[in-house]
């Protein structure tokens, strides 16, 4: 058993038995009221589901592992030399809850490396759709392709104990992290590039390699894509793409299976193709104008305008969050420190001065503050990705890092088939006259 694993399988043994415990215990402790806006309106703060790997507060925003991310910019290993994280420290800390060493890191490296091979097929099938197919439904198929190879369902299929459920899926989940780079990397030069591909070079770290096969060789876009694949891996479980991975893993349909569901679920314009919309937005904005910086007052006529036309102004507001994104706040900070001057960059700066009064004065939208998806792309589009339809799947291969954390903790302490109930409109209104009886009686 490789060391991680050994790790892993340590400390899943010590929860597995404090959550049958707990359960045992305490499991008719109430966690919070139901209320039917909840039930109407998206389940929002309704605590539904446990996932380890990181935790959301509307105030402070994300912790990994009880890790802000300004403190896992300075504590996480880096490459020789490096400023930022390197991705593979950020899934070690997820998976098994303890900050990696140096030597940790490089264990990662190497297993994906070893583990990177995509089979032919894979790009036979994304080859089979037409180039102009949007780069999220390619890496889709892409993943969907690479299911064949899963030992989580050949097990399955052989009749495998529930005890070796977390193996096999840590395996799986491991092959495909390893894998994503490539298969994206594929779709965008065949997409952007005329399909002149780029072989990995297995003496790059993971995120290093993966802006190697895309085509981009500068320190710049290595440095940027550790950052990028490191802050965007996990938002705690009720996001879309997390809680998508974690709904499906829970038929016990494969990690392939449960993470390309995820995906379809970052590919919508309320999610992860948010970074996608924040750029054609800025663009049009503009255009508009003839090009070069708008002044603050245009800003706040486009964001009006936007407003008006019943649109969302991308890359702002958040279910969850009620003040900046620290993931924004990185990228500035990224920006400030690496960059420093860039149009674009200077626009996201503008709008994020002008922007929230304007979204806090319509009354309704409950954070005004921008959200990860504000800052990432006007950074790539510096370093010279200007394909905006591709930012989604980068979001995606990082976000793989957290599911699929968190799917090989979901089957190491048999979380089981999630299904909540569900109501009707009748059953809410029997229950409010039921409520509003027997308050009159009172
Ligand atoms: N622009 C305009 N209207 C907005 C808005 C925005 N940025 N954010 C929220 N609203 C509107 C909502 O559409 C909703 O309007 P209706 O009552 O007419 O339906 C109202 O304000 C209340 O919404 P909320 O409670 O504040 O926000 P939700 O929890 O319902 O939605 C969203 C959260 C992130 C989906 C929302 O803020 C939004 O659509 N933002 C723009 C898209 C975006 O940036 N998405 C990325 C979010 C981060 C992420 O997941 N990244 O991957």
């Amino acid at each position: 058993m490789d060391p991680l694993k050994e790790k892993f399988k340590a400390k899943a043994e010590v929860l597995s038995s404090e959550i049958k415990d707990i359960i045992k215990t305490h499991g008719e402790l109430k966690l919070g009221e139901i209320t039917v806006a909840q039930v109407y309106q998206g389940m929002r703060g309704m605590p539904g589901m446990v996932t380890e790997t990181s935790r959301l507060d509307p105030e402070e925003g994300i912790r990994f592992r009880g890790y802000t991310i300004p403190e896992l910019r300075k504590q996480l290993p880096k490459a020789p030399g490096g400023t930022e994280p390197l991705p593979e420290g950020i899934f070690y800390l997820m998976l098994v809850g303890e900050l990696p060493s140096q030597d940790d890191v490089t264990f990662i490296t190497n297993e994906w490396q070893k583990r990177s091979n995509v089979p032919k097929h894979v790009f036979d099938v994304i080859e089979a759709m037409p180039v102009d197919t949007h780069p999220m439904t390619q890496f889709v198929l892409g993943i969907m392709a690479m299911q064949r190879e899963s030992v989580f369902s050949k097990a399955y299929a052989k009749g495998m104990s529930k005890k070796e459920y977390w193996d096999y899926a840590y395996e799986d989940s491991m092959n495909l992290i390893a894998r994503l780079p490539r298969v994206a990397a594929y779709i965008y030069r065949r997409k952007y590039k005329g399909g002149a591909h780029i072989e990995p070079d297995h003496k790059l770290d993971w995120a290093a390699n993966f802006a190697h096969m895309l085509g981009y060789e500068g320190l710049d876009m290595k440095r940027l894509m550790r950052l990028y694949l490191t802050i965007h891996v996990d938002h705690e479980g009720g996001n879309v793409s997390a809680h998508t991975t974690h709904l499906v893993g829970s038929a016990l349909s494969d990690p392939y299976l449960a993470f390309a569901a995820g995906m379809n679920g970052l590919a919508g314009p309320l999610h992860g193709l948010a970074n996608q919309e924040v750029l054609s937005w800025i663009m049009e904005l503009k255009e508009t104008l003839g090009g070069g910086l708008p002044t603050k007052d245009q800003i706040a006529e486009y964001i009006k305008k936007t407003l008006t036309e019943g649109k969302v102004v991308p890359g702002y507001g958040h279910a969850v969050l009620r003040k900046t994104d620290p993931r924004f706040t990185a990228q500035q900070d990224f920006y400030k420190t690496h960059i420093k001057h860039d149009d674009i960059c200077e626009i996201v700066q503008m709008v994020y001065e002008v922007a929230p009064p304007i979204l806090e004065s319509t009354g309704k939208i409950k954070n005004p503050w921008p959200n990860v998806d504000a800052h990432s792309g006007a950074l790539l589009v510096h370093y010279g990705m200007h394909e905006f339809d591709f930012y989604t799947v980068l979001f995606g291969v990082s976000r793989a890092l957290g599911v699929l954390a968190s799917l090989i903790w979901d089957r190491a302490t048999g979380s089981p088939i999630e299904r909540p109930g569900s109501l009707t409109t009748d059953n809410i209104k029997a229950k409010i006259k039921a409520a509003q009886a027997s308050a009159s009686k009172a």
